[in-house]
């Protein structure tokens, strides 16, 4: 059993999409082990993505998932971390394959609805951070 850092971001929250990703990793076979559903402050954001803190798009990413209420989750599963980055699918819409949650429902490479954990190192830390 693994734990991941699974957060749908406010794009998700804004276009009504919580219960059909939910629904999603529910209908996997995944666990929701906690969730929260709050607005995030610039603090935290800005930790949790600070693998891009030199990157030209680091303040657009910040003051997008800021804007608004995100819920964050702690999914369990057999190898949660890398079922859960297939289900979400790339990173740019264009890649994202039909069938995974970008590819039916993100258009855009900056506003792309879910984040999921890349490694077990990123899921440990990620959960920490949110969860505590
Ligand atoms: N505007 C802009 N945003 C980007 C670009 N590349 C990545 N991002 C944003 O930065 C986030 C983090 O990028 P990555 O970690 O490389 O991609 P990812 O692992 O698929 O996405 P996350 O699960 O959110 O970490 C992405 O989800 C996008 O929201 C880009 O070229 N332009
Ligand atoms: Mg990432």
């Amino acid at each position: 059993m693994e734990r991941t850092f699974i957060m749908i971001k406010p794009d998700g929250v804004e276009r009504k999409l919580l219960g059909e990703i939910i629904s999603r990793i529910e209908k996997k076979g995944f666990r929701i082990i906690r969730a929260k559903l709050f607005q995030p402050d610039r603090e935290l954001v800005e930790e949790h993505y600070i693998e891009h803190k030199d990157k030209p798009f680091f303040e657009e990413i910040v003051e997008y998932i800021t804007r608004g209420s995100v819920m964050a989750m702690e999914v369990e599963g057999d190898s949660a971390i890398e079922m859960m980055r297939n289900m979400i699918g790339a990173t740019d819409p264009k890649k994202a394959l039909p069938g995974t949650i970008r590819g039916d429902f993100a258009y855009s490479i900056s506003e792309n609805i879910i984040h999921g954990s890349d490694s077990k190192e990123s899921a440990k830390r990620e959960l920490k951070l949110w969860f505590g």
